[in-house]
C-alpha cells in the first residue's frame, strides 16, 4: 500500500516529471537567513528582494500550509531555433508556465487535480511560484544549488521548478546525486558580461541581464551596462552555458509547440518591423514579463543588440528609428547612432 507521498511522486513521475520531493513547511525556515546573507553582500538588491518577501514565509498568505511539494521538469530537450539561439534565454522560449498547448502546462493542472482528490487543500502560483523554489528543491535533496546560484539534478541547470503548497503533513525526501561544483571552478562568475554574478551564491539582480531586458532597464538608453549585453535581447542564459555541469546535457530531441513558426518574427530585423497587433497576438502572451503596451522595450533592447552586433545590414533599421515616434525607441537609436556613425565622420 503506498502512503499519500508515494502517490503523489509516482503521478508526477508517470506525469513525465523529472524530479518531486516534499518537505514540511518548517523547511523554509532557513530561507530567510539566506536571503538576508545574500542583501548583506549585495546591499542594492535590498529593495529587489524585499518584494520577494512572500517567496520567504507562505504562511503568512497561506496559514494553513504545512507541506510542499516540489517538482522539477526538464526542458533541455526542445530544439532552438537557429533565428534565436543566444539571443532569447532558452526558459523564455520554452516557457511553460502560461502555455497551454504544452504537455508540461498541463500536466501542472492534473497534479493540482490528483491532490485534491486525494483530499488535500493545495495552493500554487504557477507563474512565479508560491515559496523560493530552489531552496525547496534544494531541502527535497532532488538536486543541488550551484555557485551560480541555480538548481541542478542530473539533467543539468535545464530544469524548470514548481511547487504546492498542501495541508497535510507530508516529507518526502531523495538524496541528491549531482556532484559539487569542481574546486576550482569559477567559470560562471569570470563569464557574467555585467559583473552582476561577482562571486560564486551571489548576485546583483538588477544588473542581470535578464532583469534589464525584461521588466527592468525601462531607461536602457541611459543603462551603461547595455553595452556588455552582447548577443543577448531578452533574457540571458550565459552563466549556464559556460558551465561544465551544463555540458552535453542539452538535447534538441523534441520540437516545442508552436515555436518553429513563431520563431521567424523573432530576427532582430522582423522585431523592429513588427506591428502592434501581431505582438498583441503572437508574442505577448508567450514572452508576458514584457505587458501588451511593451513593444516598444522589444524594439529598444533589439537596437541594444544591433549597437553591440553591429553590420551594415542594421543601418536603415537604426537610422529609420530614430524617427520613431516613440521617445525611448529615438532615444535608443539616437545613441547607437551617435556612438557608431557620428563619431566616425
Ligand atoms: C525573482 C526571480 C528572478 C530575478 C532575480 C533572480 C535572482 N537570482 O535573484 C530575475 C528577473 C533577474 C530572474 C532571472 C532569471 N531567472 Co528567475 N526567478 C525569480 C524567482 C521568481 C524568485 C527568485 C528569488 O528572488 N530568489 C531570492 C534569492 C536570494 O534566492 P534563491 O535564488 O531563490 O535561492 C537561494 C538559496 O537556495 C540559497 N542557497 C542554496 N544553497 C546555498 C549554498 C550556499 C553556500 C549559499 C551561500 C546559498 C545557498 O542561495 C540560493 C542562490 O543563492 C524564481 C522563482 C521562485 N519562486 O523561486 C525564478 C527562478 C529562480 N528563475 C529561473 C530562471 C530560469 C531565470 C533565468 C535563467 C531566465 C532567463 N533565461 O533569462 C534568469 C537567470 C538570472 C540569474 N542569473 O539568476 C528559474 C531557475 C531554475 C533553476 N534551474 O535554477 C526559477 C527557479 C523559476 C522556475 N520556476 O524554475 N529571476
Ligand atoms: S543571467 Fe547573464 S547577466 Fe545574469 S547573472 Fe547570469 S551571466 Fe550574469
Ligand atoms: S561554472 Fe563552475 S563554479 Fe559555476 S556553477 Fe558551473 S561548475 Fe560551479
Amino acid at each position: 500500500m503506498l502512503t499519500i507521498e508515494q502517490k503523489i511522486q509516482e503521478k508526477a513521475y508517470e506525469l513525465g516529471y523529472e524530479k518531486c520531493g516534499i518537505i514540511p513547511i518548517s523547511f523554509m525556515n532557513g530561507y530567510g537567513e539566506k536571503v538576508e546573507e545574500r542583501i548583506q553582500k549585495v546591499q542594492k538588491s535590498g529593495p529587489f528582494y524585499q518584494r520577494q518577501r512572500r517567496l520567504v514565509n507562505p504562511l503568512e498568505e497561506y496559514p494553513w500550509a504545512k507541506s510542499i511539494v516540489v517538482v522539477a521538469a526538464r526542458y533541455g530537450k526542445y530544439k532552438v531555433p537557429e533565428s534565436v539561439r543566444s539571443h532569447i534565454g532558452k526558459s523564455y522560449l520554452f516557457d511553460i508556465r502560461v502555455d497551454a498547448n504544452t504537455k508540461e502546462y498541463q500536466n501542472s493542472k492534473v497534479m493540482d487535480k490528483y491532490m485534491q482528490e486525494l483530499g488535500l487543500q493545495v495552493a500554487t502560483n504557477q507563474k512565479f511560484g508560491v515559496v523560493g523554489l530552489r531552496w525547496a528543491a534544494l531541502q527535497a535533496g532532488i538536486g543541488i544549488v550551484r555557485r551560480n546560484n541555480f538548481f541542478y539534478t542530473e539533467s543539468g541547470s535545464w530544469v524548470h521548478l514548481e511547487a504546492w503548497l498542501t495541508d497535510r503533513e507530508m516529507e518526502l525526501r531523495e538524496i541528491p546525486t549531482v556532484p559539487q561544483c569542481p574546486k576550482n571552478c569559477g567559470a560562471c562568475v569570470a563569464a557574467c558580461p555585467t559583473k552582476s554574478l561577482s562571486a560564486p551564491y551571489t548576485m546583483s539582480p538588477t544588473d542581470c541581464i535578464s532583469f534589464l531586458t525584461t521588466f527592468g532597464g525601462r531607461n536602457l538608453p541611459q543603462e551603461p551596462l547595455r553595452k556588455s549585453f552582447g548577443q543577448c535581447i531578452y533574457g540571458c542564459d550565459i552563466c549556464q552555458d559556460v558551465c561544465p555541469m551544463n555540458k552535453g546535457k542539452w538535447q534538441e530531441v523534441e520540437e516545442f509547440p508552436g515555436l518553429s513558426e513563431l520563431a521567424p518574427s523573432l530576427t532582430p530585423e522582423n522585431i523592429m518591423d513588427m506591428e502592434e497587433s501581431f505582438y498583441r497576438e503572437k508574442v505577448q502572451p508567450k514572452f508576458f514579463y514584457l505587458s501588451p503596451d511593451d513593444l516598444w522595450k522589444w524594439k529598444v533592447d533589439v537596437l541594444c543588440f544591433m549597437g553591440n552586433n553591429y553590420k551594415d545590414s542594421y543601418k536603415p533599421y537604426i537610422m529609420r528609428a530614430c524617427k520613431n515616434e516613440n521617445e525611448k525607441i529615438r532615444e535608443m537609436a539616437y545613441s547607437i547612432r551617435r556612438e557608431l556613425f557620428d563619431c566616425v565622420r
